[in-house]
């Protein structure tokens, strides 16, 4: 590890896979896209291992992919790595990076850099928060700065790994591919000219109201749910039901996260939800729906608000409509049924629209890059933040 940067990644998985999901991208998008030394502590290595099978959930330490990935539970205390602290050190989602850490930090000359990853939004003012610095209380003049994801250039992008649109171009263009994918997950393929979709959302979503509406659209359909609360509705709702000869709704296995992004690719429509697999959605360049991870006090309303303003701007009234009321159905858990014809009807503008946002988004840097550039300024005398 000597020689390479070193950076440490803390996370800690507050519910669900995107905490986890986030942080693993991270860190080997550091370490094989930028040689980096990279260092993942994680509270819950069950979470990796879903999303990774290969992890070992009991393993105090192990190589992933060529990142250190550390078991870190905030509960035993933390003991300072043998080799010592980073030269960057990253914390997402505001989960504190130990006090053992931040005081070996602080006695640390030069100082390490700090950076607390921050959760994705569409609203404006994270443009003005991105890269903004904040002394820590007690041991000021060690510094944490605030790093921002987000959809506009005074932002800090979106993960996406180098060779990923790449490797989405290729997928989608083989069919041959295409069809093993569907054969390994689902034991066949769906019938020609299926309506494709996969289901992810959380419990409180209408899925019955969907698949009912699914079920009434005209021409064959193939939907699939791995497993979790989008299986669940799924089993429930098909229970007892006559099977339709052109309509199909599979339970699959939960699949590991690469391939999660070929079942992305592979739809013509994705429900997709939390932040990870919002932005792969965004990647795969196909409709979609975003069930968004509803906070007590509301604040996803103006969250889901700010993402749908920015994506529905410059598509005709009534698409933007229709598109509108199908996700705010989609995540009021009403509505679903009224809103689903309109936005039948409007899914070739909408892959054309997908296509066009994609690829508006690939032209800005991607995170890790952006990241590592960040770090990089804040390095140099006298760092003032993202000037
Ligand atoms: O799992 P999520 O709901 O994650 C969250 C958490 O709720 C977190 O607390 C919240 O803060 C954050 O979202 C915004 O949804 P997300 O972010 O989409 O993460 C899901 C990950 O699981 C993503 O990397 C895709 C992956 N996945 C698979 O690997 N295989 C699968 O079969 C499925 C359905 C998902």
């Amino acid at each position: 590890m000597r020689g390479r940067e070193r950076w440490d990644v803390f996370c800690r998985v507050v519910d669900n896979y995107g905490d986890a999901a986030v942080a693993w991208r991270l860190a080997r998008g550091l370490s094989r896209g930028h040689g980096k030394a990279v260092r993942l502590y994680l509270d819950d290595l069950t979470v990796l291992a879903r999303l990774r099978p290969e992890t070992d959930a009991a393993a105090a330490s192990q190589e992933i992919d060529g990142v250190q990935v550390c078991r870190w539970d905030p509960a035993e205390g933390f003991v300072l790595p043998a080799d010592g602290i980073a030269d960057v050190t990253v914390e997402t989602f505001g989960c504190d990076t130990p006090m053992p850490y931040v005081e070996t930090m602080a006695a640390t000359s030069p100082l390490p850099r700090w950076i607390n990853l921050e959760y994705l939004s569409a609203e404006d003012w994270v443009e003005g928060s991105h890269g903004l610095p904040s002394p820590h209380p007690r041991f000021a003049p060690l510094t944490r700065h605030f790093f921002f994801p987000g959809f506009t250039s005074r932002t800090g992008g979106l993960l996406r790994e180098p060779d990923l649109l790449a490797r989405r171009d290729a997928f989608q263009a083989d069919a041959a591919a295409q069809a093993a994918f569907w054969r390994a997950l689902a034991g066949g393929a769906p019938p020609a000219g299926a309506l494709k979709a996969s289901l992810f959302g959380y419990a409180g979503a209408p899925f019955a109201a969907l698949l009912d509406a699914l079920a009434r659209h005209a021409g064959p359909v193939w939907v699939v749910a791995p497993e979790g609360a989008a299986s669940a509705a799924l089993e429930a709702w098909r229970h007892g039901r006559p099977a339709r000869g052109d309509f199909t709704a599979l339970a699959v296995p939960f699949v590991d996260q690469d391939r999660y992004d070929e079942l992305l690719w592979a739809c013509d429509l994705n429900f997709v939800r939390g932040e990870d697999s919002f932005v792969r959605a965004q990647w795969a360049a196909r409709p979609f729906a975003w069930h968004i991870y509803p906070t007590g006090d509301g604040a996803h309303w103006v969250k889901l608000a700010a993402f749908l303003a920015r994506y529905t701007a410059g598509m005709d009234r009534g698409h933007a409509a229709a598109l509108t009321a199908m996700w705010e159905g989609w995540n009021r858990g009403e509505a679903v049924g009224r809103a689903w014809p309109a936005f039948a009807a409007g899914l070739p503008v909408f892959a054309a629209h997908a296509e066009a946002w994609a690829a508006r988004l690939a032209a800005q840097s991607e995170l890790v890059s952006q990241l590592v550039g960040f770090a990089e300024r804040l390095a140099r005398p006298a760092p003032r933040g993202l000037e």
